[in-house]
């Protein structure tokens, strides 16, 4: 018997993103996370400020737009004052470890039982593609025209290795999105990270990586090269902290 796979209520077809962006891929795996969970009426999302902003008209559940770089803040928040949901903050590397630093590592610090889902897009899209601290060195952006220079700027931040290192911490992982293969993947990873929450297990944290033709300036298959070649190899793909079983 064929299998019929249909779109999970919870994502909205078509989705405000740009054509080929990565975010749309990402919600799709959480959407159908939750759906399998049987979670749709039951979880919160708390939305950082970002292309993740793009989720308002097109995730249809629970939101709460929080600020800048605020949104493990306002997670922890929801989990305090409803226990009995699933609360998921869902940021931009910008977001969440530029402006927000402070705020992810001490949610992750302090283990609070949140999941994160952070898409790394090497920079600050939605405002124009500013360099952010995880922009690859040499890479160019509006922010540094000539490419980035990491003997003025320091090397791109990998978030989810300091986060693995904090003892109290669940799960952390980073998957991508741009490989039918690494989909597959990344599938496993939302998954754990949610369970985690579920089993009262503390904090999760997944990075995605994730390519923006439009803030590139590549094609989209550009773009999946360049993640290939460029992106990849030092931000590497898997599991930095299994979960307790
Ligand atoms: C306090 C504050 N500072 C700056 C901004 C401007 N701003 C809006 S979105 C954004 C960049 C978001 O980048 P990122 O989190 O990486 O998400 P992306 O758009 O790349 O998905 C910035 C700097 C703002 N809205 N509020
Ligand atoms: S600007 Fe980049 S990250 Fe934002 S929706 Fe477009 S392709 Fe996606």
């Amino acid at each position: 018997m064929a299998v019929v796979k249909t779109t999970p209520t919870m994502v909205s077809i078509p989705n405000h993103f740009c054509p080929g962006c990565g975010h749309g891929i990402l919600n799709r795996l959480i959407a159908e996370v939750i759906q399998e969970k049987g979670y749709e009426k039951k979880t919160i999302l708390t939305l950082g400020v970002g292309c993740s902003c793009n989720m308002n008209g097109s995730w249809n559940g629970d939101k709460i737009q929080t600020a800048h770089g605020r949104a493990a803040s306002t997670a922890t928040g929801v989990k305090v004052a409803r226990p009995d949901l699933l609360s998921i903050a869902y940021q931009g590397d910008g977001d969440a470890y530029v402006i927000g630093l402070a705020e992810t590592l001490n949610a992750a610090y302090r283990s609070e039982p949140i999941t994160v889902f952070v898409i790394n897009n090497n920079n600050f899209a939605m405002t124009g593609g500013q360099m952010s601290w995880t922009t690859m060195p040499g890479q160019v952006t509006t922010t540094s025209a000539h490419g980035r220079d990491t003997s003025l700027t320091g090397m791109p931040i990998r978030v989810p290795e300091i986060a693995a290192t904090f003892p109290d911490v669940a799960y952390v992982a980073r998957g991508s999105v741009h490989s039918a293969k690494e989909i597959n993947r990344l599938k496993g990873y939302v998954r754990n990270a949610i369970e985690a929450q579920l089993n009262g297990e503390g904090y999760a944290l997944v990075e995605v990586l994730c390519q923006c033709p439009t803030n590139w300036g590549m094609s989209v298959e550009k773009s999946i090269q360049w993640m290939e070649k460029e992106v990849v190899p030092y931000y590497e793909l898997g599991e930095l902290k299994g979960r307790r079983k």
